[in-house]
């Protein structure tokens, strides 16, 4: 049995305090605790940003790779070993940014991995500039006139292109984050959970105050995940295209939007039918024949 303290290292965040960042730590480690995991039966892959500093705070088997790029290592991961389970962690500028083209193809393919965005709607660890999230509008440091491009919504995104697990959590709500987080890594497949993430330092507009006027929780309307065209219906009610508005009160749906049981890339791949990569013995492979083949 693991406790929460097995997932911390000596280390105190460094977020600002009362940063977003801090609700999903917290969350992340319930899950691993209420799952019965220990640190070394874990894997998690970071990306580069506030969100992707945690790697020094959660005491797991990790890789802090480069920035945009953590869904390729977890891929290659989930890969060599598709037994254990793989949780990636980024910023909205990593996954929704310069990360898309690798987010895009690993949900179409499916793979069985459990992908946590911080979006905060902002650049948060270069210090406060637009993203791929941030409103239509919105006044930061690189858009001085307001942000000219539409956002990202990520979960009709994800519903379209074909992950099988897509929700969307609140840093301030860990109970239920701690759920979707446990729903995602036990889910077989994508698990996309976009969790909206004040940056209280930066984004001035999407305050936890902001959010707490206008979240509500899917499960409380008897929202039902396997039905895809209300799942896509939900998606649509935020983010809207309209301009920042600090007085449009918008209703922004929490908690599993869409869920389906679809084959992942691993179970399709027969060389791993009977053996994860890692417990095969390379010694009797024969590669002359093959090369033979194709020269
Ligand atoms: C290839 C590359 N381009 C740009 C950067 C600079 N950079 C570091 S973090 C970051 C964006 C951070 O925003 P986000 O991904 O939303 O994470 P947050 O800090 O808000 O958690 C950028 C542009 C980098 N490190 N590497
Ligand atoms: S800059 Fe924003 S996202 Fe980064 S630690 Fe501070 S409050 Fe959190």
């Amino acid at each position: 049995m693991s406790t929460v303290k097995d997932f911390e290292t000596s280390q105190f965040p460094t977020w600002c305090p009362g940063c977003g960042d801090f609700g999903i730590w917290t969350a992340l480690k319930n899950a691993f605790v209420e799952q019965g995991l220990l640190p070394h039966q874990t894997c998690v892959v970071f990306g580069i940003g506030c969100s992707g500093n945690m790697a020094s705070f959660l005491n797991v088997y990790g890789f802090h790779g480069l920035h945009g790029r953590s869904i390729p290592v977890a891929t290659g991961i989930k890969l060599a070993n598709h037994k254990l389970p793989v949780v990636a962690i980024g910023g909205d500028g990593d996954g929704y940014g310069i990360g898309l083209g690798h987010l895009i193809h690993a949900m179409r393919r499916n793979v069985d991995i459990t992908y946590v965005v911080h979006n905060n709607q902002i650049y948060g660890l270069t210090k406060g500039q637009t993203s791929p999230t941030s409103e239509h509008g919105l006044v930061t440091k690189s858009t001085p006139f307001g942000a000219i491009e539409m956002p990202i919504d990520p979960i009709a995104l994800a519903i379209d292109v074909g992950a099988t697990y897509v929700a969307r959590g609140f840093s301030g709500n860990a109970k239920q984050l701690t759920e979707l987080i446990i729903g995602g890594m036990k889910h077989k497949g994508f698990a996309l959970i976009d969790v909206m993430q004040p940056c209280v330092t930066y984004n001035h507009l999407n305050t936890f105050h902001w959010f707490y006027q206008r979240l509500y929780e899917l499960d409380k309307e008897g929202h039902d995940p396997a039905d895809k065209a209300k799942a896509w219906a939900r998606a649509m009610e935020w983010p809207t295209q309209l301009k920042v508005d600090e007085n449009r009160v918008d209703r922004i749906p929490t908690g599993l939007f869409y869920q389906e049981s679809r084959a992942t890339y691993t179970d399709e791949l027969p060389q791993l039918s009977d053996q994860a990569l890692v417990e095969q013995t390379l010694g009797n492979i024969q590669i002359e024949p093959l090369m033979k083949k194709i020269s």
